[in-house]
């Protein structure tokens, strides 16, 4: 399968991240890559598609604060990755303090996305590498992978969070509705619930989002991802959240998977895009569902099933030593 990555997307390297009171080191590093790449054996560079389907999916003072959060750190006086430690309260006005500190809150929703030196570069690559994965689709290829890092689908237009900074899947789809495709799913079958992605398709009828996720009733992101949330307006109904417990296995699992797939194909989608996390293997450190490296195969060989194009983005994963199997496992699926 065509597989989509660049160097610079190793440069994004925060140090720590706020996890049960204490600073750990970050989960979501670049060993996670270099697993994958040494289980896949040919990864090309994107070609740069520039600013504008970023600018289709995330707002402008948003990126200029994710480009500019950094340097603006250490103009401050600061060392090391930019933490934010102050939130608005649901419902307080933006306001433009000019204040790095509040802005790291205005533009976040939690403490586990430290912005490092190389965040920007990282995350603009990643994204291209997601453009490049779709382009690939939209010229013939069946499916094609965009190994993406950072992840994406917990950023929203406007906010980070949950190691996320844009929206590498949400920016795949827009671009392909931009070529000419008119309706688009998005299957989410990271171990989180893809908040951000929800988010920016929340009041869309032409984007169905259906996310299979341990329930937020126990599990980060816990504000989104709820059986309940179906969309709203135009989007009603085409959102679709199917929370699991903690534990879920092949079987669970499985059934899940089928009612995604019914429907996506009842939805008319002449293109899916898969937001692919394997923190859903039973060795995640972080995570809490039961699949074996082999039954990555029979799920995406459903996926297949549907027979749509299809673009797949990597999301999360942090057994590392197991990612590059747990990938390939899944991309032979499409073989
Ligand atoms: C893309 C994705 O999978 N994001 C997940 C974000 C989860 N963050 C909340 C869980 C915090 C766990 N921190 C563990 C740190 C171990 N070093
Ligand atoms: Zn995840």
């Amino acid at each position: 399968m065509k597989t989509f990555f660049d160097a610079q997307q190793h440069d994004h390297a925060p140090a720590v991240e706020l996890h049960n009171g204490a600073y750990v080191p970050y989960a979501e590093h670049r060993g996670r890559m270099e697993s994958v790449l040494a289980a896949l054996d040919q990864v090309e560079s994107p070609r740069d598609f520039g600013m504008e389907p970023i600018r289709r999916v995330h707002g402008d003072a948003y990126l200029d604060f994710l480009q500019g959060a950094h340097a603006r750190w250490v103009a401050a006086g600061r060392s090391g990755d930019a933490h934010g430690y102050a939130w608005p309260v649901v419902g307080r006005r933006p306001l433009n303090l000019n204040r790095i500190d509040a802005d790291l809150g205005q533009f976040s929703f939690d403490a586990s996305s430290p912005i490092a030196a190389g965040t920007w570069g990282s995350a603009y690559w990643a994204a291209q590498s997601a453009l490049a994965a779709t382009e690939a689709v939209m010229d013939g290829e069946r499916a094609a992978f965009a190994l993406c890092r950072p992840p994406g689908h917990h950023c929203g237009a406007d906010y980070l969070g949950g190691y996320c900074f844009l929206n590498n899947v949400a920016i795949a789809a827009e671009a392909a509705i931009a070529a000419g495709r008119g309706r688009i799913a998005i299957l989410d079958i990271d171990y989180h619930h893809g908040n951000g992605t929800q988010d920016i398709f929340y009041d869309r009828g032409d984007v169905l989002f259906v996310s299979i996720h341990a329930d937020p009733a126990s599990d980060y992101p816990f504000f989104w991802g709820h059986a309940d949330e179906r969309g709203t307006g135009a989007g009603e109904g085409a959102t679709l959240n199917l929370p699991l417990p903690r534990g879920t296995d092949m079987n669970a699992y499985r059934a899940a998977l089928d009612i995604s797939l019914r429907a996506i194909s009842d939805f008319g989608a002449d293109m899916l895009c898969v937001s692919f996390g394997a923190d859903t293997f039973a060795g995640d450190p972080i995570s809490q569902f039961a699949l074996q490296t082999a039954e990555y195969t029979p799920i995406a060989q459903a996926i297949a099933g549907l027979g749509l194009p299809t673009v797949i983005t990597m999301e999360g994963g942090y057994a590392v030593d197991a990612l590059g199997a747990n990938v390939a496992s899944f991309l032979a699926g499409f073989a």
